[in-house]
């Protein structure tokens, strides 16, 4: 009797219930490079690189450990190209009894998981994912009888059924939420943190090469690879974070600089991605923190909250609304991406400094991508499934189920407010309050209108005035609704005259 565990490239812990319930001696892990999964977006280099080395080191560990592993490289000969005709092939080459496999963290490849059970002849097992702290059925208690979502109460509640920073049934400090607190601009300083940079071992360099060779024609760079590659890698980058940047993390966590990509960011979402970061483990590692005196609270709640509150209610929604969420246009949105977002070729400074950051190193940093790259996209009125499709290639840590409803739901409003409260428009001055792009920009960020008028400024009112309707009773966008309606109607042309000017000519 031998049972067949495929392990998928974002399912590297040691905590997977297959693994855990195994019985070692008679299991046969699968883990296979196939192409489908490796070009269903045109995915970065660098992110397909950093997966195909994770795995690999993954099957060495797990080897070392006894276990035998059967690991299908993207070039072996007779390598189907799919995870069912790879299973397929295993099952028959194992002469497997049963396959036992964790829940896919996505729509697409839970559905084909799904098909396994009539395709194949042995019985199919599918654990549920434990590395998340909610599962399904405690999002769907908590979404039960809510026509829109909040992540604050959501977030609360993971509070209390975590205890994490709780004293008592009361948060720490008296409040949930410290985010007012974290929007100070940054200024650059030679001190500021740089990421942990790995070098390439034998094994992440045979997979550049494999990387450089077969999808050198997709948009970003192999060059100056830093990511590491294994659990202790991924916890030593955690712990570089802890010492150099957590302090300041809440502060700064909403800055942009040019010259300086990564700021007080943590760096850790690849790893956490792909399984080898605990997303508990490393709240209570903050946590610790801020009990010895060593984080001030806004820091260390802020970090909580981007781990338990945003990451797990993006997952919920995911799975709640999937299929069909995306294909949400709730603003109608049908402008073709730009094709300057896969070139970095554009005049403003600040979408120039994102996209090339973007194409350099698969990261961008939360605000860079909600408050620069996807702003521009939702007021320049940009189809959000083309949207979604880029920010699912560009990032090293881009998976559908955390991805789109960040994209669609948060960023493009596209499911017309379900996750979010507002759409986060905004015109150029918050981009010239919290970064200092606009100082070597074309545009001029203080000019309204006109050819030299930062574009930012009359999209953002172009936009506004186009959902007038929509937006008039949203308590957060109320006002700005008030504010377009009472401009003359002259401004309101010269709006309109220089947002057609500038979208006619947008490549
Ligand atoms: P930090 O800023 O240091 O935050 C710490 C951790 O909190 C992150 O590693 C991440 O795990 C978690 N986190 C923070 N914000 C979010 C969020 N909104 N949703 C989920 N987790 C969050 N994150 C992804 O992991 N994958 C994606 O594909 C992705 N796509 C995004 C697309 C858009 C349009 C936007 C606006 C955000 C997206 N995010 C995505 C969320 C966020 O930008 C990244 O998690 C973060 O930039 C990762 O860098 P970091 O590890 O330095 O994060
Ligand atoms: C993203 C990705 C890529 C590029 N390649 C592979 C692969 O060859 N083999 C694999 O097991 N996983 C890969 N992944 C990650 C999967 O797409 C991810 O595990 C699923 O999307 C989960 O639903
Ligand atoms: Fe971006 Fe406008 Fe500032 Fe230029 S002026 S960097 S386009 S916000």
């Amino acid at each position: 009797m031998t049972v067949l565990i495929p392990v998928l490239g974002d399912q590297l812990s040691p905590s997977l219930p297959t693994l855990t319930e195994a019985d070692r001696e008679n299991s046969v892990i699968l883990m296979m490079e196939v192409m489908e999964e490796a070009s269903y977006v045109p995915h970065h280099p660098k992110k397909i690189a950093f997966i195909f080395s994770a795995m690999r080191h993954y099957a060495e560990e797990l080897r070392d450990q006894g276990w035998m592993v059967d690991y299908v490289p993207l070039d072996d000969e007779g390598n189907s190209g799919n995870f069912t005709g790879e299973v397929k092939r295993a099952v028959s080459r194992h002469q497997a009894t049963a396959v036992h496999i964790t829940e896919a963290s996505e729509y697409r490849v839970m559905e084909m998981i799904d098909g396994w059970k009539q395709a194949f002849d042995v019985p199919v097992t599918i654990h549920p994912d434990n590395r998340f702290i909610c599962d399904h059925s405690t999002f769907d208690k908590w979404a039960k009888g809510r026509k829109t979502f909040r992540m604050e109460n959501f977030y609360r509640d993971r509070r209390k059924s975590t205890g994490l920073l709780m004293d008592g049934d009361e948060p720490e400090g008296g409040s949930w939420n410290y985010d007012s607190d974290n929007r100070k601009p940054a200024k650059e300083d030679a001190s500021m943190p740089q990421p942990l940079r790995f070098e390439p071992d034998e094994i992440t360099r045979e997979v550049l090469t494999l990387v450089g060779e077969r999808f050198s024609d997709n948009f970003g760079s192999l060059d100056d690879y830093w990511f590491g590659a294994t659990r202790a890698d991924a916890e030593q980058a955690f712990d570089a974070f802890i010492e150099r940047a957590l302090a300041c993390f809440g502060d700064y966590q909403d800055a942009m600089l040019a010259d300086q990509k990564f700021l007080f960011h943590a760096l850790i979402s690849v790893y956490l991605n792909v399984g080898l970061l605990d997303p508990l483990a490393i709240c209570r590692r903050v946590e610790d923190e801020y009990y010895k005196g060593r984080a001030p609270l806004n820091a260390a709640e802020g970090f909580i909250r981007q781990i338990i509150g945003w990451r797990e209610y993006v997952r919920g929604i995911y799975w709640r609304e999937m299929p069909g969420y995306e294909e949400q246009n709730a603003l109608a949105a049908d402008r073709d991406l730009p094709g300057f977002y896969w070139s970095g070729e554009t005049d403003m400074a600040c979408m120039k400094a994102c996209i090339t950051q973007t194409r350099d190193e698969a990261y961008a940093h939360h605000i860079q991508r909600l408050m620069v790259t996807g702003n521009f996209a939702l007021i320049a009125g940009i189809d959000p499934k083309q949207l979604h499709i880029w920010y699912l290639s560009v990032y090293a840590d881009a998976f559908e189920w955390v991805e789109l409803p960040n994209t669609l739901g948060m960023s493009q409003f596209g499911d017309g407010g379900l996750l979010a409260s507002k759409p986060y428009a905004s015109s150029g001055s918050y981009i010239d309050k919290m970064s200092d792009y606009c100082k070597n920009c074309s545009y001029s960020v203080s000019k309204k209108e006109g050819k030299d008028a930062c574009p930012f400024n009359y999209l953002y009112w172009d936009f506004v005035g186009r959902h007038a309707e929509r937006f008039r009773s949203n308590p957060r966008m109320a006002m700005m609704v008030s504010s377009y309606g009472k401009f003359s109607d002259d401004k309101k042309a010269q709006i309109d005259a220089d947002a057609r000017r500038f979208l006619d000519n947008l490549d």
